[in-house]
């Protein structure tokens, strides 16, 4: 898929990304990613791209024209059609599911706003939808903006290996995921669960399976919905 940034540090999206897996999507050509700086767009010598706010308070809000001449730039380099999403505190919160939805558009296009926000008129005329990464304020987009590129990323078709793509599978079910352990079997902090020993695959699955669900209940109850017990986490229980 491909990624266009729109924002005044998209260099800082790019080093975001260009470590790991998401690194590597980019080196096996699943992910295209590319950054454009609205203050190119800006005219004179000066190169503002925000402004005080009409009706008085503290801050600056990001002019219209800038961002929407970097937005349509980004739009014509490629002629696939492109989902805005801007990035914000006032925007839904952002989730597995909707990163899942993302990942699967050809195209998005990552608008970060700077400064107390972006003119209304831009986000009304431009924007396809509004994300938050979380209840809590950051001086800039593009911090979320590398969170949805490292998210989607790691979704695309051959973007992880055998193992990484296990441990997505747990977290997909909607739980937490359970304890890991390594070498060696004693060690002054403890030692490893016995049953992880046993090489019974079966048991194995259960006690990994009744942990994920003992720290969801403990740590994120809110994700214990209806979808996230099924008939074999009943059978797990009743065990
Ligand atoms: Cl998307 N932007 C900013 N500036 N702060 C945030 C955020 C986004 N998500 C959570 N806090």
């Amino acid at each position: 898929m491909r990624v266009d940034v729109v924002s005044l540090f998209p260099e800082f999206v790019a080093q975001c990304a260009a470590f790991g897996v998401v690194g590597r999507a980019q080196e096996r050509g699943l992910l295209s990613l590319h950054g454009w700086n609205p203050r190119d767009y800006a005219p004179g010598n000066y190169r503002r791209v925000d402004d005080r706010p009409f009706g008085g308070g503290p801050g600056m809000v990001m002019l219209i024209d800038p961002l929407h001449d970097a937005i349509e730039a980004a739009r014509a380099a490629d002629p696939r059609e492109a989902k805005v999403v801007y990035l914000t505190p006032q925007g839904a919160r952002l989730t597995q599911a909707k990163v899942r939805e993302l990942a699967a558009h050809p195209r998005l296009i990552l608008l970060c706003g700077r400064y107390e926000g972006v003119d209304e008129r831009l986000i009304e005329a431009e924007v396809d939808e509004e994300l938050s990464i979380g209840d809590y304020v950051l001086s800039g987009g593009e911090l979320a903006a590398a969170v949805v590129v490292d998210a989607v990323a790691r979704l695309q078709e051959g973007a992880l290996n055998d193992a990484e793509s296990a441990a997505q599978d747990s977290f997909e079910h909607g739980l937490l995921d359970c304890p890991h352990y390594t070498r060696p079997v004693e060690h002054p902090l403890g030692h490893v669960p016995e049953v992880l020993l046993s090489g019974n695959h079966a048991e194995i699955a259960r006690w990994r399976r009744m942990e994920s669900l003992g720290r969801t209940w403990l740590r994120r109850p809110d994700l214990l919905d209806e979808q996230a017990l099924g008939k074999a986490d009943r059978a797990l229980l009743d065990a």
